[in-house]
């Protein structure tokens, strides 16, 4: 039977998932993905990565992988749309409109993030993520304004590097920017708590593939060391917030907005979907004969019908 977050009712009955992350920080939902858009979604994973069998029997035939912890994240779009649709998943942005408050979202970063056994040490200490997240610090007063998903694509064990962190209210006492770290935050996953700090009260995230994992940007929580010989860990990382502030975000799409990933990203994708890349949408004053003209010339399969309802005048190049 198919599951997924439709027909577990994340659309219906979101209050419980919106309330773990108000008041703990973070949220595990299992079954996020349906059976048919995990397996679609892992098989597109080999476009990128090499399938751990092939990596484990010569580690050194894809040493990119060992140059630090991090040389297994690779930015979107991707090479299939089985990964690409993932990033605007119609239950991922519910859940997120929800939290934030606003349908006006903003989809400042999205990453795969592959993980082999053995390739490099992950082990990090504790830390919050807002510091590449946002240019100033988050506002206590205000209720969360980012939401970082990550949509697992394989299983996660104890011993499969599975992050851990620390609730909301537990690690509340501890500073934004703790003394431990100096001004310029170097080595911020390795200074920003010292080593053990809240071991016992971390909680591991495991789960099974296709679960959700949503944490807030000022949640305490760290990577960890994968123990299991020949584990694998991928996960799709997809990242919002809302329009409106210029001290957030990640990325500016634009600037790989040349690549045939990203026409076909745009082609498939709709006018709702577009738009929390910052794509105008349908009834923006941006959109006239002109405009609705050189856009179709450049992303030629997209259909731009939607944009042209409202038009109120303009000159008809055509
Ligand atoms: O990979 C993980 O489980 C967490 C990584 C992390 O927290 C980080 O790199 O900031």
């Amino acid at each position: 039977m198919e599951t997924g977050a439709g027909a577990l009712g994340l659309h219906g009955g979101a209050g419980f998932f919106l309330s773990d992350l108000r008041e703990r920080g973070f949220l595990v939902f299992e079954g996020f993905l349906s059976a048919a858009e995990l397996v679609a979604a892992q098989e597109a994973l080999w476009q990128h990565y090499p399938r751990p069998e092939e990596h484990f029997a010569d580690p050194a035939a894809h040493a990119w992988l060992s140059t630090s912890q991090w040389a297994g994240l690779i930015r979107a779009p991707w090479r299939s749309c089985n990964l690409n649709r993932l990033m605007f998943h119609p239950d991922l942005l519910d859940l997120v409109e929800r939290f934030l408050g606003s349908a006006d979202l903003r989809f400042y970063d999205a990453e795969l993030w592959g993980k082999y056994a053995g390739a490099v040490d992950y082990e990090q200490q504790h830390h919050r993520d807002f510091a590449n997240h946002t240019l100033v610090v988050p506002k206590r007063s205000d209720p969360a304004t980012q939401l970082q998903n990550w949509i697992r694509l394989s299983d996660v064990g104890p011993d499969d590097g599975p992050t851990k962190v620390v609730l909301l209210s537990v690690a509340e006492s501890v500073p934004y920017w703790p003394d431990t770290l100096d001004g310029s935050a170097n080595e911020y996953v390795t200074s920003y708590l010292p080593p053990g700090a809240f071991a016992d009260q971390e909680v591991p995230v495991t789960g099974p593939a296709g679960t959700l994992f949503s944490f807030r940007t000022d949640i305490v929580h760290r990577g960890s060391r994968m123990t299991a010989e020949r584990s694998a860990r991928f996960a799709l990382l997809a990242h919002y917030d809302v329009w409106g502030p210029r001290w957030t975000g990640r990325v500016g799409w634009a600037r790989d907005s040349n690549t045939a990933e990203w026409g076909d990203l745009i082609e498939r994708a709709t006018p709702r979907e577009r738009s929390v890349f910052g794509f105008p949408a349908p009834g923006d004053p941006y959109w006239d004969e002109q405009t609705l003209a050189d856009t179709q010339a450049r992303y030629a399969k997209a259909d731009l019908t939607p944009y042209r309802s409202g038009l109120s005048t303009g000159i008809d190049f055509g």
